[in-house]
């Protein structure tokens, strides 16, 4: 394989558990990962635990543990999370890993030598929870008169010796990224909303700390660490082997996609464009801002309660139903809300009565009437090519330029429509009927429902990968036959038959789910 494409998620901060929301970015990072193995790319993934910077300090410090102790612990739930929903990364970086001391001490070193980075005094509002700066002007004030963050945290006046990075003097750079690549990021309404904070005029940024000590150690400069965001974006450069010119690094720099949440675009499509062209690097192709999940339309905040644990909703309805869910009703790019309810509806609707109940009724049918022995030699019809090419169109082009696109609930979508098209067929057909009437006919209609299901279990493997497998399993499609390239290849079902498969008694997939006493 030859055709790289590097994704990865944001490196959550490991100073609490993790959350739905750090779930669905995982889940909707692997899909396209997948997606873009299917497709026969050549696929780094890449996610992660942010390790460091006063917020991890200062939790620690209540906590009565060691910041390194607070960080192993968390980090290990997150990797835990992702293995349980099948994030299928490649590496999980963490930022307190060695080679990521290196390799943001020679980002920064980068910088300097361009001129971009300065000592200065810093003095300003600062977000702990946020880790951010803000201007003046940028503030709003809570109930108490008190100042607080656009995002409505505490700010404290702060003032010490810092290191400062010329932002400034990439304003005209960055606009002119902006203009030249329309699709750097993504969706529309965030790049509109970055080109105007950009348009605005850019402080320099003041990318150093002498008040504690848990990050990288600016070089030269040890009682200084760099602010925590220069270090958390430079894992992308990490993870595949910065600032060594090793094969992985020529091959996957710069990233195909970073994959975030909108709170966060800021940092990924201002300051980390604006890193890279300091120190000579090439940029990501593209960043892509996903929504907010909200927990029945409510903000998941620990105060009102509702911050649901990813695992809890894998154990209860199942980690393949969870992930079609996410992808499925949430517009990827646009905020999205869930309840159980609204799991079980869903699931239920497409998943056990359309897609499972297709693929149950049919493999059952010949296991039952042929025995086991995949039909063919029938009588066919106009109906069956009918569906095969309504199929084939879905799942070889349709869904594959969604699911590049992006438009994941779209692509999913699409792929329903193909399998009410089989339901459709099935029903109007009724093969169940045709054993004693017409076994000729009979054998058409199964063969042609055979290839429509291994097809669409080949389509919907981004996102429901483990379920997919399983289908293909017990249809007998051998692994190396299960990409866009074998949708393709019309010798398949061929081979297959003569290969001497049976069919065992299919179990069924999707096992209805039942609605929660919430
Ligand atoms: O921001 N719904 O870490 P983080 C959807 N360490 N996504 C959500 C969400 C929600 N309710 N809540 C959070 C950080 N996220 C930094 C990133 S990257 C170099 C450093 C998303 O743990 C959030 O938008 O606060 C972000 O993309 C990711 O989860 C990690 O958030």
């Amino acid at each position: 394989m030859s055709d790289p494409f590097y994704i990865t998620t944001a490196i959550s901060y490991p100073n609490g558990r993790p959350h739905i929301g750090h779930g669905y970015e995982a889940i909707a990072a692997d899909a396209i990962a997948r997606f873009h193995r299917l497709a026969g790319r050549d696929v780094f993934f890449m996610t992660g635990t942010d390790e460091h910077g006063l917020k991890m300090a200062q939790t620690a410090r209540d906590r009565g543990i060691t910041p390194a102790e607070l960080a192993s612990e968390m980090s290990s739930l997150f990797r835990a999370m992702d293995e349980r929903l099948e994030v299928s990364f490649d590496r999980f970086i963490r930022t307190t890993e060695p080679d990521h001391h290196r390799a943001s001490q020679a980002i920064w070193q980068a910088m300097v030598d361009r001129g971009d980075i300065y000592l200065g005094r810093y003095e300003g509002w600062y977000s702990v929870r946020d880790e951010a700066f803000y201007d003046e002007k940028e503030l709003v004030d809570g109930e108490g008169g008190e100042r607080l963050s656009p995002q409505g945290t505490p700010v404290e006046w702060t003032v010490e010796e810092s290191w400062f990075f010329r932002l400034s003097a990439y304003q005209e750079p960055l606009l002119q990224l902006y203009r030249e690549q329309p699709n750097f990021i993504r969706p529309e309404a965030r790049r509109n909303e970055v080109m105007r904070f950009v348009e605005g005029g850019l402080s320099d940024l003041s990318v150093s700390r002498t008040s504690f000590d848990w990050g990288v150690k600016v070089p030269g400069s040890e009682n200084h660490v760099m602010y925590v965001w220069v270090d958390a974006l430079t894992n992308y450069l990490t993870g595949i082997g910065y600032p060594d010119n090793t094969d992985t690094y020529t091959k996957f720099w710069p990233a195909d996609l970073h994959i975030i949440g909108k709170d966060i675009v800021r940092f990924h499509a201002v300051y980390w464009p604006a890193f890279l062209m300091s120190a000579a690097l090439p940029l990501p192709k593209q960043v892509f801002g996903h929504g907010f999940l909200l927990h029945r339309g409510e903000k998941m905040s620990k105060s009102v309660g509702n911050v649901v644990d990813p695992l809890e909703l894998a154990d209860a309805f199942g980690v393949d139903p969870l992930r079609y869910f996410l992808l499925r009703d949430v517009t990827f790019g646009q905020d999205g809300s869930y309840s159980a309810q609204a799991i079980v509806t869903r699931v239920n609707a497409d998943l056990s009565n359309s897609f499972g109940n297709l693929a149950q009724r049919t493999l059952s049918l010949i296991a039952k009437n042929c025995d086991g022995v995949l039909p063919s030699g029938g009588r066919g019809e106009a109906a069956d090519e009918e569906l095969l090419d309504f199929v084939r169109g879905t799942v070889r082009d349709e869904v594959p330029a969604l699911f590049r696109d992006l438009a994941l609930a779209q692509g999913i979508e699409s792929w329903l429509r193909a399998v009410f098209a089989c339901n459709q067929y099935i029903d109007a057909q009724a093969p169940w009927a045709l054993r004693k009437t017409d076994p000729e006919r009979m054998l058409a209609v199964l063969e042609t429902l055979y290839q429509a299901i291994a097809d669409l279990a080949v389509s919907i493997t981004p996102i429901i990968p483990s379920s997919a497998a399983k289908l293909l399993d017990q249809m007998g499609i051998p692994p190396g036959e299960r990409d866009l390239a074998a949708l393709a290849d019309p010798g398949r079902y061929s081979r297959l038959t003569a290969s001497g498969f049976t069919l065992q008694a299919p179990t069924p997939l999707f096992p209805r789910l039942e609605a929660p006493a919430e």
